[in-house]
């Protein structure tokens, strides 16, 4: 049993975490560096089918996130039938085209030539599961009222995070996609009219031939300041 108290009348449990040596953080705090490091965004996806609680247990990790006043604003969607992958993906490409062609400027198509992307998105179909992150911009309270969620863009921003995270730790890959603008996904899945979609992240196995394009990481000097 956890030991318990209360103040101010909300309960409270204990928390502590083992004092490591310092070997041994630099050991752990090393090796998940170098393991998400190794983590890519990938566009060619193999359609070899992934176990559903492999998905459940990354979405309850995702949901561990820190969430303004704990209030926990986001809504998973998982897509694994094939019909309604197919229907994002018309409506996405639809989107992709226009922006493409004539919303996207210069500066940003030039930005994007090195990652290779293009208006078509196969993998929407290809991979076993789409996962659709859905901010929860308020909630409706016990009488009906909209009640505000607090901090939902940084919330969700982290969950998302730790989704991507688990993905990559339980050794299947994905993609940060953001087909825009996104509102189709509200009426496709029939969201409530207090989700937004936040991001939209194809999940599965790379494709057996898989090509990233060779980025760099920026070095610690250029990302870090220290006072
Ligand atoms: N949403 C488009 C374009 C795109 C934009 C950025 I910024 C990227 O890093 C990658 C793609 C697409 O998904 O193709």
């Amino acid at each position: 049993m956890h030991e318990k108290k209360l103040i101010e009348d909300h309960p409270y449990i204990r928390y502590s975490k083992p004092i490591l040596s310092a070997e041994e953080m630099l050991e752990r705090s090393l090796s998940f560096y170098e393991a998400m490091d190794s983590r890519r965004s990938a566009r060619e996806f193999s359609d070899r089918p992934v176990p559903r609680e492999v998905i459940e247990n990354i979405i309850k990790t995702a949901s561990t996130a820190p969430s303004g006043a704990h209030k926990q604003p986001w809504t998973f969607c998982v897509i694994e039938n094939p019909e309604i992958k197919k229907q994002i993906r018309i409506a996405a490409e639809e989107e992709e085209l226009q922006s493409y062609e004539s919303r996207m400027s210069s500066d940003w198509l030039e930005d994007l030539k090195p990652l290779g992307t293009d208006w078509r998105k196969p993998f929407l179909e290809t991979a076993p599961y789409l996962i659709i992150v859905f901010r929860r911009i308020y909630e409706f309270g016990a009488d009906g009222k909209k009640k505000n969620n607090y901090y939902v863009q940084e919330s969700v921003g982290i969950a998302a995070g730790f989704l991507l995270a688990a993905i990559h730790n339980a050794g299947l890959v994905s993609l940060t996609h953001t087909p825009s603008p996104m509102n189709f996904l509200t009426k496709t899945l029939d969201r409530p009219e207090n989700e937004k979609p936040f991001l939209l992240i194809p999940v599965g196995y790379p494709a057996e031939e898989c090509w990233v394009p060779d980025l760099q990481r920026k070095a610690l000097e250029d990302i870090c300041v220290f006072y």
